[in-house]
């Protein structure tokens, strides 16, 4: 069979993809295993919101129904929400086994940028990328999302990378996979809660026009993904010494517990919810949506340009 009788579009996707009107692919691990219920569910709405609001139109990507699903529809998201962990994680390797078994998942960003660029979607919009663990010289722990943006033609906007992972690892391995990290108003990479990180971006970008520019040349040459990071919003950041503490903990926590492999971030991701009271949450929630706005300014630029 070919590859896109797997691929099932929502009605409104279709024709924005057909018509060459703007659309922003969204993951959904973060939904299933990135937040806890019921917050997830407002997050995937309101996100969604952002996007149309922008002037583009939203694509969630999740596999369900033995497909590769593009725009679930609100009841599917409401599925997604309430199944959490009971979800399976898909990155690449697991998506033949799982539509072979018809299994529900979240979709990674190395996952949500393969069934992005087999549907014709160019821009997602998500929170954090993983990254290369700390500790990854003993663990090996280095997530498929750096090896995929390095194959896959789709621009991930995302609000840097946390610091439960080692950022500077996660850059090297970026620049050996020729993975332009792009800052959106900013010279240093984002640390997901924190607009710092003290690690600097290749190239600063300070509007959507820009990146569109640089985004058609990328595709004209014939390359791979494109990171453009994105500082959460000052209001909702924390300075990185108020949080160093909490993930510190969240790491000992998960060691102490023999976490490992792709249990990893979700367990760390909720540990730092319970250490920080719910308030990494709320970031969280507000850098997604951050995100999903800067993608939309960028999937409309791009549209114009093609126009
Ligand atoms: N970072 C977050 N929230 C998330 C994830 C990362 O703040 O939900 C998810 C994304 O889907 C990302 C995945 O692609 O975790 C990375 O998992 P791993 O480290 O196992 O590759
Ligand atoms: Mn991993």
């Amino acid at each position: 069979m070919s590859v896109q009788s797997y691929l099932s579009l929502s009605p409104e996707v279709a024709g924005a993809l057909s018509a060459g009107k703007p659309v922003v692919a969204l993951e959904s691990t973060i939904i299933t295993h990135g937040m806890p219920y019921p917050q997830n569910l407002s997050m995937a709405r309101e996100v969604e919101d952002v996007v149309r609001a922008n002037g583009a139109v939203p694509a969630t990507i999740a596999i369900m129904d033995g497909k590769l699903k593009v725009g679930v529809s609100g009841e599917d998201l409401e599925v997604l929400a309430r199944e959490g962990h009971k979800a399976a994680k898909a990155s690449r390797r697991d998506m033949a086994s799982l539509l072979a078994n018809g299994v529900m998942a979240g979709t990674t960003v190395a996952t949500t940028m393969q069934i992005s660029a087999l549907a014709g979607i160019k821009i997602f919009a998500t929170g954090g990328i993983g990254g290369v663990h700390r500790g990854a010289e003993a663990s090996f722990d280095i997530s498929a999302d750096l090896e995929e943006l390095g194959r896959t033609p789709v621009a991930v906007i995302c609000a840097g990378a946390k610091s439960i992972l080692d950022i500077a690892k996660t850059l090297e391995v970026l620049e050996t996979n020729g993975v332009p990290v792009l800052g959106f108003g900013t010279d240093d990479f984002p640390a997901f809660w924190a607009r710092e990180s003290g690690h600097k971006v290749d190239q600063r970008f300070d509007d959507a026009a820009g990146i569109a520019r640089m985004l058609t040349i990328q595709s004209d040459l014939g390359m791979g993904g494109v990171l453009i990071a994105n500082p959460i919003p000052e209001e909702d950041a924390w300075e990185a010494s108020a949080i160093e503490g909490f993930i510190t903990q969240a790491l000992a926590d998960a060691d102490a517990q023999g976490i490992k492999g792709k249990a990893a971030t979700p367990f760390l991701l909720q540990r730092m919810f319970e250490l920080t009271g719910g308030k990494s949450l709320e970031s969280n929630i507000a850098l997604v949506k951050n995100n999903a706005k800067v993608a939309a300014d960028i999937a409309v630029a791009l549209a114009g340009k093609r126009a």
